[in-house]
């Protein structure tokens, strides 16, 4: 076999949702500063819509005796890129769900990170497949810049929706924009679809602007 003809990554190129081309390193791309992780006053919290109407809430032992599980995706930034077979390690949105089972008229979920940030999405984006609260990424705990030490991951919508650093996750009946949602960014984020900025969402898409 010559050189040069080892493929420099497993995605078939066109297999990428348009517009989007393959970058291999993870430049931390995010909004304020990294927060430092205080294990004693962490902790993650399911509010809003739920079936009991009540909160539950998770220090981060509760949290890492949860059930794991582990997922293999490409994972893709709106800014154009793509990041082929990322490997994370985490809890299933589904199982916390079944943990923490949402009142019927629950139709949205908002996942919020340290200092507000957040994203909306739609419950059945939150409880589709490969969707992963993690805590490793290619085996090792988090980097502090990627999220440590719970980041929300949804490898089929843009990387916005993401949210490093996560600490709770509202059910929502309804929908309501999330951080970027409301700065231009589309309410429902499919790669696929180039689903980019607010201005391209048709009338159902997301609340009114
Ligand atoms: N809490 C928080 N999560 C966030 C962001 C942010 O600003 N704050 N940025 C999002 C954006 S725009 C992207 S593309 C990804 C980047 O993830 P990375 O820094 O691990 O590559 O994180 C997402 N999650
Ligand atoms: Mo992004």
């Amino acid at each position: 076999m010559s050189e040069g003809t080892e493929p420099d990554t497993r995605v078939d190129r066109d297999g990428l949702p348009p517009g989007q081309a393959v970058r291999h390193e993870h430049k931390p791309l995010h909004y304020g500063r990294v927060p430092s992780f205080r294990p004693a006053r962490w902790d993650f919290r399911v509010f809003g819509a739920t079936e009991s109407l009540g909160t539950y809430r998770w220090d981060w032992n509760e949290f890492t005796a949860l059930p794991r599980a582990r997922e293999m995706r490409h994972f893709h930034c709106v800014m154009r890129f793509s990041i082929p077979d990322v490997h994370w390690g985490g809890v299933r949105a589904t199982d916390l769900v079944g943990l923490a089972p949402p009142a019927p008229e629950a139709t949205h979920v908002m996942a919020w990170g340290e200092y507000g940030y957040s994203a909306n999405m739609r419950m059945d984006d939150f409880l589709a497949d490969g969707v992963l609260l993690t805590t490793h990424r290619d085996g090792a705990p988090l980097a502090p810049e990627h999220g440590f030490p719970l980041r929300l991951v949804v490898p089929h919508l843009y990387g916005w929706k993401s949210v490093k650093w996560l600490r709770s996750v509202e059910y929502m009946v309804g929908d309501r924009r999330g951080f970027w949602e409301d700065r231009g960014y589309h309410n429902r984020a499919d790669p696929w679809g180039e689903e980019r900025f607010s201005h391209q969402e048709e009338p159902g898409d997301g609340p009114p602007l």
